[in-house]
């Protein structure tokens, strides 16, 4: 089969979208008969600032950075009183062209952009928003553009691999190689440990399939030795509607 056949993409349908009733209507853009994709994965997740800062990690230090976070994990549309509705939609899309074609119908990243270039994308249906500082002068701006689509094939691998482990994938629909753990893993306090420490979280015991890049920066981080990605790009998918505190700030979560 050719390898575009099974090209995958992630799709965030995001807290302004939810808040605005648009699911349904995304899904209809995004469905088999307009699109020719299907689904892979698909998650309800709340998403935790630690989830938040990997996703957007190619912002971190720019003005809008905070406002961007506050705005994934759902703070911005939804009050303390309604923390509870703050989700995103997590999908994986598969088939031909699925990144291209998905990025065609979310349309540019700017919604006044969206709006002047590409009408009836889903992003001229956004909203851009002034970013103050502290004393209320306007520093940026943030880009309330509902749905979230991977970029290119690199940024959909780092994707799906950061907001899905392999078992929330269907056996036959998994693009990237995975492995079995030998080893228990557990994460507390932003460490890793391969003994139970009480409060921890067990990310994964032996026998458990798991991303084999994910498994090979375990192992670097166990020895010691540098890793090809950090800690968090591989615990953030593990610790998604965990409850417990496990991160060391609780009220980061
Ligand atoms: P896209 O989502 O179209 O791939 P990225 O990855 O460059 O665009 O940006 C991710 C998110 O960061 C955007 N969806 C937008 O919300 C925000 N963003 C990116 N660039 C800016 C900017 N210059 N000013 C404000 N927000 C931005």
């Amino acid at each position: 089969m050719d390898k575009r056949e099974l090209e995958q993409t992630l799709v965030l349908i995001k807290p302004d979208a939810l808040k605005q009733s648009l699911t349904g209507y995304m899904l209809s853009l995004l469905s088999e008969v307009h699109t020719g994709l299907r689904f892979a994965g698909a998650k309800i997740v709340t998403v935790h600032k630690m989830l938040a800062e990997e996703h957007y990690a190619e912002h971190r230090g720019k003005p809008f950075f905070p406002s961007l976070i506050d705005y994934i994990t759902g703070r911005i549309h939804y009050s303390e009183e309604d923390a509870w509705k703050r989700r995103v939609v997590a999908l994986i899309y598969q088939g031909p062209d699925a990144i291209k074609k998905i990025r065609d119908i979310a349309g540019p990243t700017n919604p006044q952009q969206a709006r002047d270039s590409k009408p009836g994308s889903v992003r001229a249906l956004g909203t851009v928003i002034p970013v103050e500082d502290g004393n209320g002068a306007v520093v940026d701006s943030r880009m309330d553009n509902l749905i979230h689509a991977s970029a290119n094939p690199a940024d959909a691998e780092r994707e799906i691999k950061l907001w899905f482990a392999p078992y929330d994938i269907p056996p036959a629909m998994r693009e990237f190689e995975t492995a079995e753990s030998d080893e228990h893993y557990y994460f507390k306090g932003g460490r890793l440990f391969t003994s139970h420490e009480p409060g921890s979280a067990c990310i994964m015991a032996p026998g458990d399939v798991a991303w084999q890049s994910d498994l090979e920066a375990l192992r670097s981080i166990m020895a010691g030795k540098k890793a090809a990605c950090s800690l968090n790009t591989v615990v953030a998918k593990y610790l998604i509607n965990e409850q417990r505190e496990l991160i060391s700030n609780p009220s980061s979560l």
